[in-house]
């Protein structure tokens, strides 16, 4: 069986990280693509060189030509701008929303099998003018925003109660942004539910309500501090993304999906669990919200459509 080939859009920071994870992981050959001349080839030649050090053997490959993405079985897009201090994610739309447009078209021509997971911001509009330009069913194109949310939420809870973060399962809905809703009647500690850990006294409303605030804006936290967005955790949770749909492992896992139909959305990327499996996404999971979580679905939905109305009038190709 040949080797599975992974293309990684953006040599930036989460790129050259991306390409790290999926060469230790072996998940196949990883080509390395960026604009910026040399960047690629020279994080590609470091990278493989960790082979003989790691114990990896997969071919890495630096390139600007999109040909170089070829037959790819899996492709992530990083390609764009990062957040800087004091800029929201949808500042970066008109800048991003152009690179999109090469990378679509980019994708179109070389790799139209492939399995596309965005992770450029803002994260939602970035992943459905993706597949526009790609053309792509939406089955293949995802976006990376929920496992990574859910991870930040997970960390915070695992903090709270004291205990391991493998015993902690948490659950992130909506947009990639201020408006994301982590319900935590969902997220337990060892299949017990959150309010039911606050009603044994394990900690209280106001604090499980103020880790809910600092997951929404767990990415702006990092912001703050570095100067530029986190690489580490959006790169890991795209790899666990890509490795599910590989090995079609059927995961279920929080991902910006084409909703249709399901949680009152009419055709619009949105954060919802799905299944990852080798058909992509097989399956948009509708589970029963309540009402407060309902409205903040909408809060969500909103945001999110109003920057798809913003891409259409930056671009009419996409109207
Ligand atoms: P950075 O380190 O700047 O890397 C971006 C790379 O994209 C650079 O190497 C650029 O040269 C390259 N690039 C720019 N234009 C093009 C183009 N047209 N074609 C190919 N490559 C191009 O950024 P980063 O890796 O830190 O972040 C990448 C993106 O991910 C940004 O938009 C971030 O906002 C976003 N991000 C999303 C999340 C989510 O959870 C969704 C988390 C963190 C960052």
């Amino acid at each position: 069986m040949a080797r599975k080939k992974i293309a990684l859009i953006g040599a930036g920071n989460i790129g050259g990280t991306l390409a790290h994870l999926a060469a230790q992981k072996e998940l196949g050959d990883v080509v390395l693509f960026d604009i910026a001349e040399g960047v690629p080839q020279g994080k590609a030649l470091d990278l493989l060189q960790c082979g003989p050090v790691e114990g990896f053997d997969v071919n890495v490959t630096g390139s600007n030509d999109y040909k170089d993405i070829a037959g790819a079985d899996v492709i992530i897009v990083t390609a764009g701008v990062p957040r800087k201090p004091g800029m929201s994610r949808d500042d970066l739309l008109g800048i991003n929303l152009k690179v999109m447009k090469a990378v679509g078209e980019g994708i179109k021509a070389n790799a139209p099998d492939a399995f596309v997971i965005c992770i450029t911001n803002p994260l939602d509009a970035m992943v459905w003018a993706l597949r526009e330009f790609s053309g792509l069913p939406h089955n293949k194109v995802v976006g990376m925003a929920g496992v990574l949310d859910s991870a930040r939420f997970s960390t915070f809870l695992a903090q709270e109660f004291g205990v391991s973060v493998r015993d902690v399962t948490s659950f992130v809905l909506g947009g990639h942004g201020d408006t994301m809703v982590p319900v935590a009647s969902y997220s337990t500690v060892k299949g017990i539910p959150v309010p039911d850990l606050i009603k044994m006294g394990r900690s209280t409303q106001e604090r499980i309500d103020a880790i809910i605030k600092r997951t929404a804006g767990g990415g702006g936290e990092i912001v703050g501090m570095l100067g530029t967005s986190a690489f580490y955790a959006p790169a890991a949770s795209a790899i666990s993304m890509a490795e599910a749909y590989l090995g079609d492992q059927k995961r279920i896992l929080p991902c910006a999906a084409f909703v249709e139909g399901k949680y009152g959305i009419d055709g619009l990327y949105v954060g919802v669990p799905v299944v990852i499996g080798s058909d992509g996404v097989e399956e948009v999971i509708e589970i029963a919200l309540d009402d407060a979580a309902k409205a903040g679905l909408k809060v969500s939905i909103d945001a999110v459509e109003e920057l798809v109305a913003a891409c259409k009038g930056i671009d009419g190709s996409l109207a």
